[in-house]
């Protein structure tokens, strides 16, 4: 295109994640084993389901189903959050909605850096949840400025990668040798530090005020959390986790089980406790904290807003019924959505969810009206197909929150959702969901139409 030995960030992207992952794989061995179940699992499925192998191929996801993962991360400042946006972009990773978690008694406010299009989620799906902390929602205000202070003297990004960052935006990319330097440069960021930078005495005393914000502030970086696998099949992969041993979760936050899958299904194992080492620490005495834990999810279909405020309408329901027995829940889950539809030609008839809509038969006479989608399909000339969700859910976010700080820690903030603040410190707007999903669709019909226009058969169906 331009003459120039530019990367393409999705090759930046891969080779980044490739990284991180062989990283996190080596601290974090139970990392390991949820994925060969993952991987497991999903062999089971598709071999016994060949027409749910036959629409991942279709969509081009059979491929990067392998490499699938997101990863989450907390930052601590405005700073910290801006620089990791330059970071991300470099990838071809754009922060993608706004997460107000203060609602479920996290004091953060989120987004999820991913590729913005299909094609680039298709080379390589790797997104990362990033979290603000938000200390203005902390009442304490000792508390505050010690937090600030703490955060204040640290540096997330080594200098190199800050380099590198600058060159590709003034010159537009980075050629192989700066990509690999950025990515072995970046990946420092995400390492886990077993040294916190802290006293004992100051770790116990943030820690027992508030294990999230101990977690931001009191190491050098903002380690990853977590590396989430996409499985096919969750229930089955929860059954095979509880039967390895692991300590899953007993819920799957998100919606119950369906033939048509929607929107996202996780369930976690807790945090690892893990040695850590104060400054004060003598040669051989350690603490441990708990930050680290595994996690996998489902992905179904994503939805319009009206499919989501019917979701949001459902959950809403069986949370306010359930107590929190987990054998309850999952019943009040299951009868709530009994009110959302559960086959895909009322779910795209009813406008719940987006498709992928396919000219799969040219017709072979004259060109049929071709206005009417629905009637393409009952013809059987178009098919439509589920396009995947591609990000996160705030509820489940703070379940997997809440999980991760021992299950007990939940206070009520009465901060409204700040986005308009969480951008101002992103130093950019976040794309909405919404407005992609649909462009997915839009583009799908446009190019179904151009080819039954078209005055000649198209090369490929
Ligand atoms: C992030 C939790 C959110 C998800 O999958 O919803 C998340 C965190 O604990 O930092 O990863
Ligand atoms: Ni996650």
């Amino acid at each position: 295109m331009t003459g120039n030995n530019f990367v393409p960030g999705h090759d930046i992207r891969a080779a980044f994640f490739e990284a991180m992952s062989a990283m996190y794989r080596a601290e974090v061995p139970l990392y390991g084993d949820l994925l060969d179940i993952v991987d497991d699992v999903n062999r089971r499925a598709l071999s016994a389901h060949p027409d749910m192998a036959a629409e991942l191929r279709d969509r081009g996801e059979l491929d990067r189903l392998g490499q699938e993962r997101h990863g989450a991360i907390r930052v601590g400042t405005a700073a910290e959050l801006s620089m990791m946006r330059r970071v991300f972009a470099v990838m071809g990773m754009h922060p993608v909605g706004y997460y107000d978690l203060s609602v479920a008694g996290v004091p953060v406010h989120s987004t999820a850096f991913r590729p913005l299009g299909l094609e680039g989620l298709n080379r390589n799906p790797f997104r990362v949840f990033t979290s603000l902390l938000r200390l203005e929602l902390i009442d304490d205000p000792a508390f505050r400025a010690e937090a600030m202070r703490l955060l204040l003297q640290r540096t997330i990004f080594n200098e190199r990668a800050v380099a590198l960052v600058e060159q590709f935006e003034g010159d537009g990319g980075l050629d192989q040798q700066s990509a690999t330097s950025f990515v072995e440069a970046v990946l420092e960021t995400f390492r886990w530090h077993r040294q916190t930078v802290v006293d004992s005495q100051t770790y116990g005393k943030l820690h027992r005020a508030h294990r999230l914000v101990a977690d931001v502030v009191c190491f050098k970086g903002p380690h990853i959390n977590h590396l989430t696998p996409r499985t096919l099949d969750i229930d089955g992969a929860q059954q095979e986790m509880q039967a390895r041993g692991i300590n899953a979760k007993d819920v799957i936050e998100g919606p119950p089980r369906r033939s048509v899958p929607i929107l996202l299904r996780q369930t976690s194992f807790k945090a690892l406790e893990e040695e850590v080492r104060f400054l004060d620490s003598e040669a051989g005495v350690f603490g441990t904290h708990t930050a680290r834990f595994g996690e996998i999810e489902q992905r179904g279909l994503a939805l319009t807003p009206k499919g989501r405020a019917l979701y949001d309408t459902l959950l809403d329901e069986a949370r306010g019924e359930q107590g929190s027995q987990a054998q309850n829940y999952e019943q009040s889950l299951q009868e709530a959505f009994s009110r959302f539809p559960d086959d895909l030609d009322t779910l795209r008839t009813q406008g719940l969810g987006y498709f992928h809509y396919r000219l799969v038969n040219h017709p072979s006479t004259h060109p049929p009206d071709t206005t009417d989608l629905e009637t393409l399909i009952a013809t059987g000339m178009v098919e439509a197909s589920p396009v995947i969700y591609e990000d996160f859910l705030p509820v489940s976010a703070a379940g997997v929150f809440q999980s991760n700080l021992g299950g007990t820690e939940q206070r009520p903030y009465s901060a409204a959702a700040a986005q308009a603040a969480f951008e101002h410190a992103l130093g950019a707007k976040v794309a909405d969901p919404f407005t992609l999903y649909k462009a997915i669709q839009a583009s799908s019909i446009a190019s179904v139409r151009a080819a039954l226009e078209a005055p000649t058969e198209p090369a490929k169906l």
